[in-house]
């Protein structure tokens, strides 16, 4: 599996089967961890790691790099599986070289995840989530497990898990979420079911699945994956190796707002513009189409509640405006943006004039943010702030 570097600059392997003599003052690091440091052009080992039964892992083809380091943000700490189904916590500083007993007393923490030696197939993932810090495995013949991370240990007894297991050649798994905001965070993995599916998991809880790619296996279907090859995540999308050549993309068919949309509105509704369109108003609350969509209420039901709440904020001696608005975490094809202004003509927004104060999730999808004005009431004669909502 592939190395990680942390913030200064050392590089962290897991090795495979192969020699082991460093204890004696070898030079080779079979079935180990090294921490390697780049300075003047070279590198060089500047801790490592052999586990106690390096000898039986090699013998027994159990390589200790079969699922690479982690690195735990925030932490002096890593975490590594290995495939004869141990996870290893690791301290960064001093990886603890090799102790000839029975168990590993010279690492912060060991324990078995499987209970057959299996394949472990890739590195684990990581999530900070709002009550807990998640480690995530799957490895083969394995379920997904969900472990909470302490921020000095694991606990072995994991928080949730799947139902479905890895076969002999697992996967990959991927994490997405928007920070630590629980309703927006998804595991998502690869697995041989069908020839290959792609599978999707509330990471706050791995036992619901959200999706997969045998729903519609006609239009979704992967066909084939690439064994310990996670799946990346970037711009609402998730890519997807396979092995018939071809690389697999899936998002959303149908963008956010037109989904919002056909909803709220019937097809007839959704051909006449003055009804459905974005400036429309068939409540007549005063609240056009796109707002109502920007600040989740309900474009058939006149109401005031939901709409953005204006305040004051008292910093550092000053009273400044603030706004809060709530936003549907799916609306991701629209942008909210907060400007103040001083004779409302001229709108500003952004570094010098507009400071984030706090983002609330609500754990139902939607959250709360909440801006202030950077210049004192105090100071201006007039200060205005509004929430301004555009759609590309
Ligand atoms: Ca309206
Ligand atoms: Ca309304």
């Amino acid at each position: 599996m592939g190395p990680a570097a942390d913030e200064n600059g050392d590089i962290y392997v897991a090795t495979g089967n192969g020699t082991f003599d460093r204890d004696t003052g070898g030079r080779n690091y079979g079935d180990s961890c090294l921490k390697l440091t780049p300075s003047n052009d070279t590198v060089s080992v500047t801790s490592w790691f052999a586990p106690h039964n390096q000898a039986t892992l090699n013998a027994q083809d159990l390589d200790f790099g079969s699922g690479g380091p982690l690195l735990l943000p925030s932490t002096n700490l890593f975490v590594s599986i290995g495939k004869s189904g141990t996870i290893y916590l690791l301290d960064r500083s001093k990886l603890g070289g090799f102790v000839n007993f029975s168990s590993d007393t010279n690492i912060v923490q060991e324990f078995q995840i499987m209970t057959n030696k299996q394949i472990a197939g890739q590195s684990p993932v990581y999530w900070n989530g709002p009550t807990n810090q998640f480690i995530f495995t799957w490895c083969g013949f394995r379920v997904l497990d969900a472990y909470k991370f302490t921020g000095a240990n694991i606990q072995t007894k994991p928080l949730a898990a799947t139902t479905v297991a890895q076969g002999k050649s697992p996967g990959g798994t991927s994490l997405s979420a928007n920070g630590s905001l629980a309703s927006s965070a998804i595991v998502w993995g690869t697995h041989d079911g069908n020839g290959g599916t792609l599978r999707a998991y509330e990471a706050v809880n791995v036992a619901h699945e959200l999706w997969n790619s045998q729903q519609n296996a006609t239009r979704d279907a992967l066909g084939s994956y690439v064994k310990f090859c996670a799946p990346t995540i970037a711009n609402g999308k998730v890519y997807v190796s396979t092995t018939a050549s071809n690389l697999v993309v899936y998002g959303l068919l149908t963008p956010p707002y037109q989904l919002w949309q056909q909803a709220n509105f019937s097809p007839a509704e959704l051909a006449d513009p003055t009804i459905s369109g974005d400036t429309a108003d068939p409540d007549g609350d005063g609240i056009p189409n796109l707002a109502e969509y920007a600040f989740n209420t309900n474009p058939k039901v006149a109401e005031l509640s939901g709409l953005p709440v204006m305040g004051i904020s008292f910093v550092g001696g000053s009273d400044y405006l603030t706004i809060s608005y709530e936003q549907a975490l799916f609306n991701t094809d629209i942008t909210c943006t907060v400007e103040v202004s001083g004779n409302l003509t001229t709108w500003s927004s952004g570094s010098g004039f507009t400071v984030p104060v706090s983002v609330v999730d609500h754990g139902n999808g939607t959250e709360t943010i909440t801006v202030r004005d950077t210049t004192p009431i105090s100071s201006a004669t007039s200060r205005f702030i509004r929430v301004h909502i555009s759609r590309p």
